[in-house]
């Protein structure tokens, strides 16, 4: 199951599989030392090495190594997601690291001769504020490490088209610019030939400093979750090429509602974390399709992936079965201090433009979001979101900009967002503690939030609920019905989607959580029984709660 681009033309590789495996407890991936590594164990990529015997939640930095036969020149190496910080080692001599936890990280160098060389990738689960910026211990999901997905190699030729960044410019008439991405010696004069569903060739002269085209498709059809048409562009060169796939559709805002392709739509949502109990977030194929399959079933148009850049394959099954989608930057309720932190904030912009490179062309995506419940009430992060807004604008203008907030009374970076999106749990951290079964704090709060935001002048943009939910212990059932029964949850979820959806002034809501899955493993978790948050409407193991059928039937007979 590779995802889109793909690539073709030249020797490419996919280093899945087994490889040798050496670890150093809470030794820094700085700190470390590649050629005195005892690579004794082996380990299998993509997982998390913090999940496999032997090594269960510790902390430190997992050495992978493997040899490999390349020929002379230039070579792509793609991580396609780690955690927390990776250095990568070409014949012991180092050829990059990043810090961007989930990001997908290219590493470009030379190779000098043809044959066999070794390759080893460092990466540390080692919580340090200024090596590993975006992950903290007090974030609400377990920090994992090791190489959460593929790793692949390309033996680039002399110059080459990596990728394709489709624009729509009008998505009824079937227009669109095509902005290559070119790497290597490009000649001055060089020609593409351009390829629309297979077929449709057409050659054209590039621009190697400016290489974008516009076309006008022939049959053309227009993406929507009803009918989730695709098309695909091929570009190749002399000795590359790279195909990939693209959706037509417009979305925007008018009032408080959002339009796609100019009709309103209501969002019946989900907030979802790539996390599973034996896989951590390293997830296979098959199941990365179930979770897909079951959103559908479960009559979701929405998804929210929280709180990180997520797998391609999960997108490009959200492009192909009609799933609109939230991806945001990796973040969750960051305080004032993160914001000062250099470190922090250049990840977080780094993080933003890798995101948009490696998701441009999902049609599915509707939403880029950032900094999951920040501290935005603060004036200190004003620049940051600010910031993270204006990477987003003004590298796409085809999509929407929202961030969930947890202080819509005060927060001061709300006129940023196209939609306003509130992360709210009445009822279930209640206001009211002394209170059983406290549902009736859903309705009041849903009220109040709305006014509030009137009154500080957001009444004419789209308001999100983008999380509520309650947890439950999956199997325990109780005749009081009382906080962690499934029939607690069961309600709170009725409560919650009739709150919100009866009111026309809300744009839908996004339940927190698909299913239950791993947090805190330190004294937080008294909070999280079973070191999970059990918000899940399905468990760990996706057997349903029975707030998974009240939900199904609530989103079904909602149009
Ligand atoms: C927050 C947060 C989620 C989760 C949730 C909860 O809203 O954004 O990641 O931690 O609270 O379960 O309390």
């Amino acid at each position: 199951m590779q995802s889109y681009p793909l690539h073709a033309g030249y020797p490419f590789e996919l280093l899945d599989g087994l490889w040798e495996f050496a670890f150093q407890e809470n030794v820094l991936f700085r700190e470390a030392v590649c050629p005195d590594l005892d690579f004794r164990d082996v380990t299998e990529v993509p997982s998390c090495f913090d999940l496999q015997s032997g090594y269960r939640g510790v902390r430190g930095t997992g050495f992978y190594r493997r040899r490999i036969r390349v020929h002379r020149g230039r070579i792509r190496l793609i991580c396609k997601g780690f955690g927390f910080v990776l250095s990568a080692y070409w014949d012991g001599k180092k050829i990059g690291e990043s810090n961007l936890t989930y990001s997908e990280v290219p590493f470009d160098f030379q190779s000098d001769e043809d044959g066999w060389h070794e390759l080893v990738l460092a990466v540390s689960n080692l919580y340090d504020p200024d090596g590993a910026p975006l992950m903290h211990p007090f974030y609400d999901f377990y920090g994992y490490g090791g190489l959460y997905r593929s790793v692949e190699l390309h033996q680039l030729p002399e110059y080459s088209v990596d990728r394709a960044e489709v624009r729509i410019v009008n998505a009824e008439e079937g227009r669109i610019r095509v902005r290559l991405r070119l790497s290597g010696e490009v000649p001055e004069h060089c020609t593409a030939s351009f390829s629309f569903d297979g077929a449709d060739v057409q050659e054209r002269s590039l621009n190697p400093a400016a290489p974008e085209l516009e076309f006008q498709l022939k049959d053309r059809r227009l993406w929507s979750p009803e009918q989730p048409h695709l098309h695909t562009v091929t570009v190749r060169t002399k000795h590359s090429s790279v195909t990939e796939r693209f959706g037509l559709r417009t979305v925007g805002t008018e009032g408080r509602n959002l339009l796609l392709n100019g009709r309103k739509i209501r969002l019946k949502g989900i907030c979802r974390h790539e996390s599973h109990i034996l896989f951590g977030v390293s997830l296979p194929p098959s199941l990365i399709l179930e979770d897909v399959r079951l959103l559908k079933d479960l009559g979701c148009n929405f998804v929210r992936c929280v709180h990180y850049p997520q797998d391609s394959r999960f997108l490009d099954l959200c492009d192909e079965l009609g799933i609109l989608v939230w991806e945001e930057t990796l973040g969750w309720g960051n305080p004032k201090e993160d914001f000062q932190n250099p470190a922090f904030a250049a990840a977080q912009k780094a993080q933003a433009h890798r995101l948009i490179e490696k998701s441009i062309n999902h049609p599915s995506i509707v939403i880029w979001g950032f900094l999951n419940e920040g501290h935005s009430n603060e004036p200190e992060t004003e620049t940051l979101y600010r910031d993270l807004a204006t990477i987003f604008r003004s590298a796409d203008d085809g999509r929407l900009i929202s961030y969930a907030t947890m202080f819509p009374d005060t927060d001061r970076s709300l006129a940023l967002a196209d939609i306003i999106s509130v992360n709210r749990y009445p009822g279930w951290y209640a206001a009211d503690q002394d209170l059983p079964r406290p549902l009736k704090e859903i309705e009041a709060e849903m009220e109040r939030l709305q006014n509030s935001l009137e009154s500080r002048g957001f009444g004419n943009r789209p308001l999100l609920i983008s999380e509520i939910g309650a947890g439950a212990i999956p199997g325990w059932h109780d005749t009081f019905r009382a906080h962690w029964s499934e029939e607690y949850q069961t309600d709170y979820i009725r409560e919650s989607c009739r709150a919100i959806l009866s009111r026309p002034e809300y744009l839908g809501l996004a339940v927190w959580h698909f299913s239950d899955c791993r947090t805190y493993a330190s004294s937080r978790a008294l909070g999280r029984p079973r070191s999970l948050n059990n918000k899940g409407v399905l468990d760990e193991y996706r057997r349903p709660k029975m707030a998974y059928e009240a939900l199904k039937q609530i989103y079904s007979a909602e149009k």
